[in-house]
């Protein structure tokens, strides 16, 4: 028996966990020192449905070749051997690149995957094609598409991200907590790479029992936890940068802001002062301009912006501010809004950029990496930002503007996909669906029969974590842990190792890709050669053959007590910020150099489209509360969350009436893009007005005639634009919508069912 009874040591994203598999199914046993485990740890069970158990190839792709095809995604799937599937996919990827070069294979491959630091499937799939001459890649993320090229020109580079303030830190010093798209904590539930411990929560309930006060700015209660006692101000979605706009307003007219730190720590300040106190537009953003905006009163607004100023006040800027049509102004403008109040660097004090949002923002950082393989050296210098991608698809050629560059869309000829889910993480999901059309060749490594699978021409069985042995770790956890094998592989399912060391070997690039190595081996040489390059207080003592039955080993030296930008307080000119100025940037000549009327080089509120009476509703398509994305959607925990298989749209009591719907009816939800269907749930949770449906359910386009997608999939409704020219960030949050009885009962769901 490895490691302590009662199952095998295993992590996801989730959490650490001791599983065992057998006739009777999946146990799993959460981390006893986790002091909140996850509940989506009981969507793991799930692991064995809607499996892709030996690899398919597309039928008009097997008989008429590779070629664009509108029949991808509605034609189905021919089962082949491994022996056959293995030199048909060579000989596929040799003629790409021979005949249209390496730039033509798009292999950005976005995606989470899953938890483990050797079967990290982008780095295998990046791995694979570097080995075989690169790649089209993409960059950023769809979590913080505007926020990373934002931050690079205002504080000259990631450190809110990477490096808050940590929560020990919070729940001493910080007196008042505002919190711009709350904290919620169904998002602290997950990690990239793993969580043992969770500890958001505790934290804050530390600083509420110290006598910390909480405001959550968000059109969602639930946003930030009950227990935190918090006042609610529920404003009009995409309308944060407006507020903060008479919140700086509030501080200049009535002298609170402090010019000290204005003076020694920031650029840029007149020209932000001018625009707020409307001398450069004639517009002040005075309290009365942004209630008429955003819909919170003008008197909370201004008595707020005193409370700020008088109190050490942590200014909680969420992701999902930034995850919409201009969302780099409500994050330049909080952070604008804290240099006002001036206590950047003070202990609690300054702006913070994803509390909440996952497991490991505040839990402080590890001062060294894990263990990671290599992904090699890419040649092409082709990329997207990351949201481009059915731009890219749709217009070989085309222009793209990005953070002051015009790239230039390549020829793709073939899109390999490992680790991701295009058709849950991506917007427009009809005109994602046309752009899948375009290509001579899609690729797709899944364990499970997602939209995306469905999608492609060529779809290879890879197995779930749980039928391999990792590495688990990420830089905020305190343990490694040695994954062990919990189950067999489902049906033909290969580890994406196994299948890229094959094609590898077919292509002739084996020793490039493998090493030599087996997966085995390939783990106690990350571990060994990490633990060697450790300095002396922070490596472990075990060494693999000691640390893989152990099951975990500690990860020492985590800075959890960290204050972001102390040292740039105390001497900012010993510790200047890597801006071109080494101030904060409040006003960037760079980023007004660009010229972008949709990113101009101040915060500001941009016009807005004009409401649609057609679409009266605002719809948040947040993170969903019971799963990781679309991961194990047909996973229990998901499931019960469901009604008549539908996701829930919560929607106010209210608006429920006057749309005269029924609870737990199935309705249509419609956008300007597609619809959906969904089941009504009432909540006096929301905003009026506000709509919620969560993403994550499988896009089911089974039946066209009855919807995009018959599940509830909000990438169905959402646009596919980007933040700005600036950043070209994902804008898939916020949508807007109506809703509306169906009048022929619905179709089935079919999209956890076989292809
Ligand atoms: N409308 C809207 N859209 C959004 C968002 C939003 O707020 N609103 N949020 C966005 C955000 S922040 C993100 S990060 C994205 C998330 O988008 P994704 O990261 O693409 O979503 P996942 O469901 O995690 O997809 C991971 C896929 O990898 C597969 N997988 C897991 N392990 C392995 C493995 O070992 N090998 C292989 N080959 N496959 C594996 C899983 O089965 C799953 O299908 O979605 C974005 N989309
Ligand atoms: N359980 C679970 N946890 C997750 C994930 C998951 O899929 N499931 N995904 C993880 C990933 S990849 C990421 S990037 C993070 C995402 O972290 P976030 O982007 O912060 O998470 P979301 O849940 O999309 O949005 C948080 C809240 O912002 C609020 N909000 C939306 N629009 C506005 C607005 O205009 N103004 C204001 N004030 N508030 C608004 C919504 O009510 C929403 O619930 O979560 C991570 N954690
Ligand atoms: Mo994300």
């Amino acid at each position: 028996m490895n490691g302590p009874p009662g199952g095998r040591p295993h992590s996801s994203h989730w959490g650490a966990f001791h599983a065992a598999h057998d006739a009777d199914g999946l146990r799993v046993r959460p981390d006893p020192a986790d002091p909140e485990p996850s509940p989506l740890l009981d969507n793991l069970p799930g692991f064995t449905r809607a499996r892709v158990t030996r690899p398919h190839v597309r039928r008009g792709w097997l008989t008429g070749g590779p070629g664009p095809d509108t029949a991808r995604g509605t034609d189905d799937f021919v089962p082949v051997d491994w022996a056959e599937v293995v030199p048909l996919l060579a000989g596929e990827l040799d003629r790409v690149r021979t005949v249209h070069g390496n730039r033509a294979i798009f292999g950005g491959s976005y995606g989470w995957g899953s938890a483990g630091r050797f079967h990290h499937a982008q780095s295998q799939v990046h791995r694979f094609l570097n080995a075989l001459g690169g790649y089209t890649r993409s960059v950023n993320t769809y979590s913080l598409g505007a926020s990373r090229p934002l931050l690079r020109h205002v504080v000259g580079s990631d450190a809110p991200i990477a490096e808050p303030t940590t929560y020990p830190v919070l729940a001493e010093h910080t007196g008042l907590f505002v919190c711009f798209g709350g904290m919620p904590a169904k998002n602290a539930q997950v990690n990239a790479g793993g969580v043992s411990r969770h500890g958001a929560a505790g934290y804050l309930r530390a600083a509420r029992a110290r006598g910390a006060r909480f405001v959550l700015v968000s059109p969602l209660r639930d946003d930030l936890a009950d227990d935190l006692d918090a006042e609610w101000l529920a404003p009009e979605p995409g309308t944060d940068t407006a507020l903060m706009l008479a919140l700086a307003h509030v501080l200049l007219t009535e002298d609170r802001h402090d010019e000290g730190f204005l003076a020694r720590h920031v650029t840029g300040f007149d020209a932000f002062r001018g625009y707020v106190l409307g001398h450069t537009d004639h517009v002040p953003k005075t309290p009365d301009w942004a209630a008429a905006i955003c819909g919170i009163p003008a008197a909370r607004i201004a008595s707020l912006a005193r409370e700020m100023a008088a109190t050490r006040t942590m200014i909680s800027l969420s992701w999902s501010l930034q995850r919409a049509h201009r969302g780099e102004q409500p994050l330049w403008a909080g952070v604008a809004l804290a240099a006002l109040l001036g206590q950047i660097g003070l202990p609690g004090g300054g702006f913070g950029h994803g509390y909440g949002a996952t497991a490991g923002t505040g839990a402080g950082v590890l001062p060294y990496r894990l263990p990671t393989l290599p992904q090699g050296i890419n040649p092409v210098p082709d990329f997207i930002p990351v949201a481009r991608i059915a731009d890219l698809l749709l217009n070989p050629g085309g222009r793209c503007d990005y953070d002051g560059q015009r790239l230039t869309y390549p020829d793709i000829r073939l899109v390999y996909w490992s680790g991701g889910n295009p058709f849950h993480h991506h917007q427009d999901l009809a005109r994602l669906r046309r752009a899948f059309t375009r290509p001579d060749t899609v690729v797709v490594h899944e364990p499970y029969w997602t939209a995306t699978a469905r999608h492609a021409d060529i779809v290879l069985p890879a197995t779930t974590t749980l039928e391999r042995e990792d590495i688990g770790g990420a830089k905020e956890d305190p343990v490694l842990i040695a994954m062990h094998r919990i189950a067999e592989p489902q049906g033909q399912a290969r580890d994406d190792y196994a299948i890229f060391a094959a094609l590898a070997a077919e292509l002739g690039v084996a020793e490039e890709f493998t090493r030599g190595r087996t997966a085995r081996q390939w783990l106690a040489h990350l571990y060994e050669s990490w633990r060697a390059g450790l300095a002396p207080e922070h490596a472990p003592a075990e060494d693999f053959a000691a640390f893989w039955p152990a099951g975990r080993v500690p990860l020492r030296g985590r800075r959890e007590r960290h204050t972001l930008y102390a040292a740039f307080r105390a001497d900012p000119d010993a510790h200047p910020l890597p801006t071109p100025s080494g101030r904060i940037e409040l006003f960037s000549r760079t980023i007004d150099s660009f010229g972008y009327d949709d990113c101009p080089g101040h915060p500001a509120w941009l016009p807005q489209d004009p409401p649609d009476p057609a679409f009266p509703l605002h719809l948040i398509a947040n993170n969903p509360a019971t799963r990781l994305h679309s991961q194990l959607d047909h996973g229990p925990h998901s499931a019960a969350a469901k009604i008549e298989g539908r996701e829930p749209l919560r929607m106010h009591p209210a608006d429920v009436a006057a749309f005269g719907l029924r609870p737990g009816e199935v309705i249509r939800v419609r956008s300007a893009v597609g619809s959906c269907l969904a089941a009504v749930v009432p909540s006096d949770g929301l905003r009026r007005g506000v709509v919620q449906l969560a993403t994550g359910a499988w896009f089911d386009p089974s039946a066209p005639q009855a919807a995009t997608c018959v599940h509830g999939n909000p990438n169905a409704l959402t646009a596919d634009v980007g933040t700005s020219r600036l950043a070209q960030g994902c804008t898939g949050q916020l949508a807007r919508v109506t809703v509306e009885r169906l009048t022929a009962p619905p179709p089935p769901v079919r999209a956890h069912g076989p292809a």
